[in-house]
């Protein structure tokens, strides 16, 4: 075993390493936007301070006194020029927390702050928080809103798994001092994948929902809902309307939820959210994109068929495997869109593409008809408008 000084050199020689590797844009087959080399963000990345007591007369061996499954499901905002990621850090105790991980070009170079966030509590403390969406809302605050997870208590004796999820929220200005909100109330038991629409709509906080009620199976909870809150000091949403509802026979069959804040442009509003649906391997985690309405947020305008993005090659395997989930994107103001996804919840990705790729995408790609032979129909369609175009394949 190497000594404590020369081991504390390599530690550093190999994270430091880790943390400057440039990344590298790949070629995008689809065109629709362009994934890249590496993860931007590993367990690795997490700074050497937060796992070792460098102290040699307290850790002789430089032994780990604390240590790190995973970095994922990020929330994200450009501040002050800076590509800035809330980041569910998980802990080797399977506690997720909140920390911020900057970096000057939105692809690599991420480094966490010195400390992770501080989430003040309610009087009912949380067990366990994670994927955290921001949102820039026009009241001046940044909203993090995330799902608090707390034992059940009303599972029976020797039911040590039963959670109820709701969600949390905090605000923020600066993402390092956040004051805590109540929790939202809603119309169903739980709660998960909410997030705060960024202006007020009829005077009132707008909130999209996925109305669960249970912990996993989202049971009859009809898909993304959304719903007004009168206050968002005293947060609560009497009803919920079911923006895009969870559907036989598609990537959203079993369960889906929204991503990060929607973004506005010309045409509507981008949304982001993950269809999930079952296979004899367990669940399958895909993104896709819609539109909505830009002065009825809640209405679905485009739809392109089946999934965004998927799981590939690595990404695919984890700790909750064939799983990519996203809660935060940046719109630069050349138009750029960062996507911020995570793979088998376990590290952090990003793919990039344009605000008007993106509504392109949505306007021209064909909808899901629902059935095998409308989708032939769809291929057959787009077979004879290329006819004409055939010599280029030549
Ligand atoms: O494990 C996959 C995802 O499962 C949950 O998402 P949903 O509520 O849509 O099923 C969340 O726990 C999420 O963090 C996780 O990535």
């Amino acid at each position: 075993m190497m000594s404590f000084e020369p081991r504390l050199e390599a530690i550093k020689k190999k994270h430091n390493k880790l943390i400057s590797k440039p990344n590298k844009a790949l070629f995008s087959e689809n065109g629709i936007y362009t994934r890249y080399k590496r993860p931007i963000l590993t367990r690795n990345h997490v700074p050497i301070h937060w796992r070792y007591d460098l102290n040699e007369a307290t850790n002789p061996y430089l032994m780990e006194r604390i240590g790190f499954n995973a970095a994922f499901n990020a929330g994200a905002i450009k501040l002050d020029g800076k590509y800035l990621l809330v980041v569910r850090v998980e802990g080797n105790d399977r506690k997720s927390f909140f920390a911020v991980a900057e970096s000057d070009n939105g692809i690599d170079g991420f480094r966490f702050w010195d400390k992770p966030i501080t989430l003040p509590q309610t009087d009912k403390p949380d067990t366990n928080v994670y994927d955290m969406r921001l949102t820039q809302h026009d009241d001046g605050w940044i909203y993090g809103v995330f799902c608090t997870e707390r034992k059940d208590p009303l599972a029976p004796e020797g039911d040590t798994s039963s959670a109820v999820a709701a969600a949390g929220i905090a605000r923020t200005k600066d993402l390092k001092t956040w004051e805590r909100l109540p929790d939202l109330i809603s119309t169903s038991g739980q709660q998960r994948n909410v997030v705060l629409f960024p202006h007020l709509i009829e005077g009132k906080y707008a909130f999209y929902t996925r109305p669960q009620d249970g912990f996993i199976d989202t049971g009859k909870g009809g898909g993304i809902g959304f719903g007004l809150s009168e206050s968002i000091e005293q947060p609560e949403v009497k009803e919920e309307v079911i923006v895009d509802a969870k559907t036989y026979h598609t990537i959203y069959e079993v369960k889906n939820g929204l991503g990060p804040a929607p973004i506005k442009t010309a045409k509507g509003w981008l949304q982001l959210a993950h269809g999930v649906r079952n296979t004899a391997a367990g669940l399958r985690y895909t993104l896709y994109v819609f539109m909505t309405d830009l002065e009825k947020p809640w209405v679905v305008t485009h739809k392109p068929n089946g999934h965004f993005i998927a799981p590939m090659k690595d990404e695919r395997v984890g700790d909750v495997s064939n799983v990519v989930f996203s809660n935060g994107w940046i719109a630069d103001d050349d138009g750029t869109l960062y996507i911020y996804y995570a793979a088998s919840d376990t590290r952090m990705h990003v793919a990039t593409t344009t605000i008007d790729q993106l509504v392109d995408y949505c306007l021209n790609s064909p909808e899901d008809k629902l059935h095998s032979h409308l989708s032939v129909q769809t291929i057959n369609e787009l077979v004879d408008k290329n006819k004409e175009f055939m010599h280029l394949l030549k």
